[in-house]
């Protein structure tokens, strides 16, 4: 195991001493510079003073994403802007975006973290990136560029796009680690093949994927055409950014949140209510050392489990489970609950498909009715039509078995699914036309 820092094995009783300490500095200080912070407490009847114990953090109201929208743009931070050195945002689908903003402490901090990841995916100085996250307000790019930078691995700041073009630097500048979201990857890797370029001898080994939801089948194919590990990193803007936590390369088995930075908890998506480690249900962070921009209990509407078994790599700090879907991207099919990543998991299952889809949802009538868009594979495409329709019927099948909803399935020519440049748009919801 190549460790960052010593922190990642620390024992759970000194790094919870430890989260404490700093648990109890953050709201003193939210609660003293953060009006927002401070009307919040003083609703609930709850201060600082009253942060005894990491359980006392359940005290404390929630933070939201409309939270963030009306103090937009700088209305929680905890610092004078002459002390802010970088703003990111995140663009919402609707109206204004959400502001964080950093100090030169806090680029530092977020440089180190995603070092942690980068060292925890495998990766060493004198490695090289290829950082194909973009640039820009979003937080891929810079931070995966800082952290990088933090590590001592050679960094090619290529943001996304121009496909071709990166795969001409994938072979000039050899890079042994690259790091895109799991769709652009396996554009990529699409981009090479038809360029003649066989990607798996070139001496990558490591893909660091993240910023959307993918599955373990998504990881098979990207390693198999790839010919890396695929390593699964987490972050959102209003916490950090990416580096929030990594699996470890050892176990690809979980995220290991670095908990001596924040302190995570699981709660019912409906009440709130906190769940017990091993349930699944929305993920609530509360930074513990951010200057700009610390953030008190924010409800991510990411649905995952913690699970704080030990890890093989030795770390002690919990892993989050793959995130299964934001709860906002949760399609309501007659009745059933459906996350994009369960479709994707029974079609990347059907060896005859390619990995592109899209879900679209109508309503016809009073029904709700999902239409599942997804490419043959090229041999496919070269059957009769009857073949393709053999498949579709299986995909109905599976996806009524597997997930427990009637869908309609349509096989795509080859190229006829949009190709994601970074986040991809798994959904058309034509419902909120
Ligand atoms: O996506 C930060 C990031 C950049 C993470 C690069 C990893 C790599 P936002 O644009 O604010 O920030 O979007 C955050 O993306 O709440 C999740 O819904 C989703 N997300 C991020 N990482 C993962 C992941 C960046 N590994 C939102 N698996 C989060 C699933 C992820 N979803």
């Amino acid at each position: 195991m190549i460790l960052h820092n010593d922190v990642e094995t620390l024992p759970r009783e000194d790094l919870e001493a430890l989260q404490l300490k700093r648990l109890q500095a953050t709201v003193e200080r939210c609660y003293h510079t953060v009006g927002f912070y401070r009307d919040a407490m003083d609703d609930l009847g709850v201060g600082p003073q009253h942060i005894k114990s990491l359980a006392d953090v359940r005290l404390l109201p929630y933070t939201k994403k409309e939270h963030l929208r009306e103090n937009y743009p700088f209305g929680l931070f905890a610092v004078p802007t002459e002390q802010v050195v970088r703003v990111h945002a995140s663009s919402g689908t609707t109206g204004k975006p959400t502001v964080v903003g950093y100090t030169r402490r806090d680029i530092r901090t977020w440089a180190k973290l995603v070092a942690r990841c980068l060292a925890a995916s495998g990766l060493c100085p004198g490695d090289r990136l290829h950082n194909a996250y973009g640039y820009g307000l979003f937080t891929g790019g810079l931070g995966l560029h800082y952290g990088g930078e933090e590590l001592g691995v050679m960094v090619t700041p290529m943001s996304g796009g121009q496909t071709q073009k990166q795969i001409m630097l994938l072979q000039d500048f050899a890079p042994t680690a690259i790091s895109c979201t799991p769709s652009y990857a396996l554009n990529l890797a699409e981009e090479a093949e038809s360029m003649g370029v066989d990607i798996r001898k070139l001496p990558l080994r490591v893909g660091i994927h993240g910023a959307e939801p993918w599955t373990e089948e998504m990881r098979y194919e990207i390693e198999s055409r790839l010919g890396i590990d695929a390593v699964d990193i987490y972050g959102l803007s209003e916490v950090i950014g990416p580096g929030v936590g990594n699996e470890c390369i050892e176990a690809k088995n979980g995220l290991h949140i670095w908990e001596d930075h924040f302190l995570v908890e699981c709660v019912d998506i409906d009440s709130g209510k906190p769940l017990p480690y091993g349930e699944e249900g929305e993920i609530v962070f509360t930074s513990l050392t951010k200057e700009a921009f610390p953030i008190i209990r924010y409800r991510t509407r990411d649905i995952s489990v913690l699970d704080p078994a030990p890890c093989k790599c030795g770390r002690t700090h919990v892993r989050m489970r793959r995130i299964t879907g934001r709860s906002d991207d949760m399609l309501i099919i007659r009745g059933v609950n459906v996350f994009p990543s369960q479709v994707e998991s029974v079609l990347m299952q059907t060896e005859t498909l390619s990995p592109f889809y899209q879900i679209e949802v109508f309503r016809e009538g009073s029904l709700d009715t999902m239409v599942v868009n997804v490419e043959g594979s090229p041999p496919l495409m070269e059957q009769p039509e009857e073949a393709r329709e053999r498949v579709a019927q299986k995909v109905v099948r599976d996806i009524k078995d597997f997930i427990g909803v009637s869908a309609r399935v349509v096989i795509k020519g080859v190229g006829e699914v949009p190709r994601s440049q970074g986040k991809a748009v798994r959904v058309i919801d034509h419902r909120k036309k």
